[in-house]
């Protein structure tokens, strides 16, 4: 009783405190965006442009990059826009969640950032039962979560709805599939390369497969479409209605069908400058050449040329279409450092052996001489994720 009363007058005590005047300000939760889709679906160059808006705002932004290798040509293609960059490399977010949390941290320890943005690798998938549940669950007070956005890249997916050939095999597909099939939104991306009515039939066909889901049509290079992007990604995540089922051993084989490259080659001229865009385009067009006759689809393959100045990249994104230039500079250079990061259906060893041949050629063409430094090869590992959230809504690590 005694002590009822102690407790009792300590509580009235505290009551009549009055409140501080300056009360400290709640820390508010920092905004999570996951952008996912296959490989050259257009991530990086939506990251960018979700980037720019909300800086644009005057909101913090942080940025998150992932790859199975190290040497990422995303990191420095965002870091030399200006963005902070972290990066997860060395597997998919899944298996490095600790990695990603760390990261994420790291990115606030500067600057408490609004909004961190993140890119999975475009092999992976199942990221909300083990990336987006687990980091609700045990972070949830920290990082408030946005829907998992997922573009869709019209180059293999056209043919993969459809059973088509696309140069990938079945698991590979089955992995693509896997993606949309998991996302809170699809975005339909590049549909300034598309006709309205190719626009229309992919939405029809995407909607007749994954009914019920939110699907957008935008173009993360021009920006078409792209507010009603950012309105999804800023709604609430929606309820989930079914858990992924997803067989691993054939995500596993599908992923490692994927021959994986990157690599960093330096291109010296002795007499003349070069220029860059030329040089940086010209190598992924002797690459695709190479590729087309080892009858390896290509997946993504970038390459990226740099000095301290100035940043050029170029990139194919299927068989069936050219290389293209998606940073220009016009700057003509004496030397450069390149970044090749190669994504293939085919053997990786071959890829590697390809790759040094064709630096090789161009180097010769060109009067340059190509050091060609760090460079890793292989076939992406089983995704062994770090936590799994089970059918059931139960964490599993
Ligand atoms: N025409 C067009 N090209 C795009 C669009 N989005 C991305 N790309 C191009 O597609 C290629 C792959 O883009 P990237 O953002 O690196 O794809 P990621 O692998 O998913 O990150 C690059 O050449 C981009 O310039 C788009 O909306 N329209
Ligand atoms: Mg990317």
């Amino acid at each position: 009783m005694y002590m009822f009363k102690q407790l009792a007058s300590l509580y009235i005590k505290r009551e009549r405190i009055p409140p501080p005047s300056n009360p400290k300000p709640i820390m508010s939760r920092v905004r999570f965006i996951m952008i996912g889709g296959f490989l050259g679906a257009g991530k990086t160059t939506a990251l960018a442009r979700l980037a720019r808006h909300y800086v644009a705002q005057g909101l913090q932004v942080g940025l998150v990059t992932n790859d199975q290798a190290y040497d990422l040509v995303d990191t420095a293609s965002l870091r030399r826009q200006g963005f902070r960059v972290g990066e997860v490399p060395g597997a998919c977010f899944c298996c490095k969640f600790n990695e990603l949390l760390e990261t994420l941290t790291q990115l606030a320890d500067d600057q408490q950032p609004d909004i961190l943005i993140s890119e999975p690798v475009g092999s992976c998938t199942d990221l909300v039962a083990t990336v987006i549940e687990p980091l609700q669950q045990l972070h949830g007070d920290r990082y408030e979560i946005a829907p998992l956005t997922v573009f869709f890249k019209p180059e293999h997916g056209q043919k993969i709805l459809t059973a088509g050939k696309t140069g990938f095999s079945p698991k590979a597909a089955y992995i693509f599939l896997k993606q949309l099939e998991e996302a809170e939104v699809i975005v339909i991306n590049k549909i300034d390369k598309l006709q309205a009515h190719e626009v229309d039939s992919l939405t029809e066909a995407v909607r007749s497969r994954f009914p019920g889901k939110a699907i957008l049509a935008a173009s993360a290079k021009e920006g078409e479409g792209f507010s009603e992007v950012i309105q999804a990604i800023e709604a609430l995540r929606p309820t989930l209605t079914h858990r992924l089922e997803i067989d691993y051993d054939k995500y596993a084989e599908g992923e490692a069908e994927l021959g994986w490259l990157n690599c960093r080659v330096e291109l010296a001229s002795q007499d003349d400058p070069y220029q860059l865009d030329g040089v940086v385009l010209a190598l992924v067009d002797r690459l695709a050449e190479a590729l087309c006759e080892a009858n390896y689809e290509p997946a993504h393959l970038k390459v990226l040329g740099q000095t301290p100045e100035t940043t050029s990249i170029a990139n194919l994104v299927s068989s069936k279409l050219p290389a293209e230039l998606s940073v220009t500079t016009g700057a003509t250079v004496r030397t450069a450092d390149f970044l090749i990061n190669a994504r293939v259906a085919g053997d990786p060893e071959q890829l590697a052996a390809m790759v040094c041949h064709e630096v090789q050629q161009l180097a010769g063409v060109f009067e340059l001489s190509a050091t060609i430094g760090h460079m890793q090869q292989f076939r992406p590992a089983r995704p062994e994720p770090t936590h799994r959230v089970t059918t059931d809504g139960q964490l599993a690590s």
